[in-house]
């Protein structure tokens, strides 16, 4: 069977640090969507490890990595990640495995994102310009390249013609934009070089006899579901299927195969990037939210947009995925709130409703709030569900009330260890 395991917000969930926390109970780790605009962070040993197309898994000795099919690839990004890992004296050559059908960023998709986006103004998606969003329209476009096309000797020809359209098309943006192509297209063979070190493989057979062989795989996902292409907060979102589904296109798997369904949020919400955000702050309680929980993108360095926990959007992506447990990240940011808000409602277009609308901007929608005591201990040292305060029992029932799914791991902090299994 295989587990997934989706964030259920914007994205930066904590999806890393549960995926490092969960491997050990895995044989194969495999990534079925995004590309390097995803930063997952797992910290351990005092140290912080930031990964952004490799599986999470990859700190493990025994588990096998797979980058599947639904993943786009940069490969300069892809050299500076495995040097990193070189550091630590990863043996990744023999448990990273790439899919031969997952699609390559190329230099000019990078330039095309910047440009796309320069011309977009203040409408911008808030991309973070690794080329996501033109290489998967390379694929659904049937023009892209994919890792396969690597092992045969005329690449370079397929990859000519494919740069010079895009220069054209760059030139059509009329974007300013500078840029010194042969400069990066050394840089992208060299890391095409790295990349071909690693053993290609079709990754749906793989994890097909893989299944046979009753081995245990977790799916990883990237952003989160309100990023979805299909279900997000369209034009604001990414350029893949984020939420459960595209398990199974991002890697071959058929649905009937789909056991455990682990939704990650975080005690509150953040999104980087532009789009709707109906329970963002503009004040002090937003700004804690951020300096404590220290939300800035783990690729761009971007600050992250916080607000409180939205219980509308949380429950669409339950109902989306399919969650058959939840996890909660960051609830030691929240300590110290007086009164905790959940959004539980929304004033839509002055009437009040429970589902997420077509739209919602803020011109359209209002949260409406519940409030609840909070808490001030320091959760960061607790090691037990126990240890937890009343208020945040409390918090935690709401929201498993609230969502009809348990809440299976609350985590205390960003290192492995502080994690409580309830
Ligand atoms: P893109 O890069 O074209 O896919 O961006 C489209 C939108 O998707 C958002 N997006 C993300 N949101 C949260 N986290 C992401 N990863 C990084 C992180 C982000 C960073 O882990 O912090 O470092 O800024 C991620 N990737 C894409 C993006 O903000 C756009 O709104
Ligand atoms: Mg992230």
């Amino acid at each position: 069977m295989v587990d997934l395991l989706l964030g259920l917000q914007w994205g930066d969930e904590g999806k890393g640090k549960i995926v490092d926390v969960l491997t050990k109970e895995y044989d194969i780790i495999a990534r079925f969507q995004g590309g390097p605009n995803a930063g997952h962070t797992l910290e351990f040993d005092g140290i912080k490890h930031v990964l952004h197309t490799i599986p999470s898994g990859i700190f493990h000795k025994n588990a096998i990595n797979i980058v599947g099919n639904g993943v786009v690839i940069d490969p300069v990004i892809f050299k500076r990640e495995l040097d990193n890992l070189g550091k630590f004296n990863i043996d990744f050559v023999s448990k990273l495995l790439i899919s031969r059908k997952a699609h390559l960023i190329l230099p000019t998709h990078r330039l095309l994102d910047a440009a796309s986006e320069a011309s977009k103004g203040k409408a911008k998606i808030g991309s973070t310009l690794k080329g996501i969003g033109p290489t998967y329209m390379d694929k659904t476009g049937r023009n892209g390249m994919r890792v396969g096309d690597l092992e045969f000797d005329d690449w370079k020809t397929k990859y000519r013609a494919l740069a010079d359209k895009h220069e054209a098309m760059i030139d059509f943006y009329n974007a300013e934009i500078e840029y010194n192509l042969a400069e990066l297209e050394a840089e992208f063979c060299v890391g095409v070089e790295a990349l071909k070190k690693l053993t290609f493989i079709d990754s749906e057979e793989y994890i097909f006899k893989a299944q046979a062989e009753g081995k245990k795989i977790l799916a990883e996902g990237a952003q989160g579901s309100l990023l979805d292409i299909d279900f997000g907060t369209y034009p604001y979102v990414t350029s893949s299927n984020t939420t459960a589904a595209g398990a199974c296109t991002g890697l071959g798997v058929a649905p009937n195969s789909i056991d455990r369904v682990i939704g990650i949020f975080k005690a509150y919400t953040t999104r980087v990037g532009s789009g709707p955000f109906p329970t963002e702050l503009f004040d002090e309680d937003g700004a804690t939210m951020g300096r404590v929980g220290n939300e800035f993108g783990a690729t761009t360095g971007r600050p992250r947009r916080c607000g409180w926990l939205d219980l509308v959007a949380l429950k669409y992506a339950v109902q989306i995925n399919g969650v058959t447990e939840l996890m909660m990240m960051k609830a030691d940011v929240l300590s110290g709130f007086k009164t905790i808000k959940v959004c539980t409602a929304y004033d839509y277009k002055g009437k009040k409703i429970q589902h997420l609308p077509y739209s919602i901007e803020s011109e359209y929608v209002k949260p409406i709030y519940t409030e609840m005591k909070g808490w001030a201990q320091d959760l960061t040292k607790m090691s037990s569900s126990t240890d937890l305060p009343a208020t945040l029992n409390d918090y935690i029932a709401f929201l498993e009330e609230q969502l009809q799914v348990p809440i299976k791991i609350v985590s205390v902090g960003p290192d492995r260890t502080q994690t409580i299994h309830r």
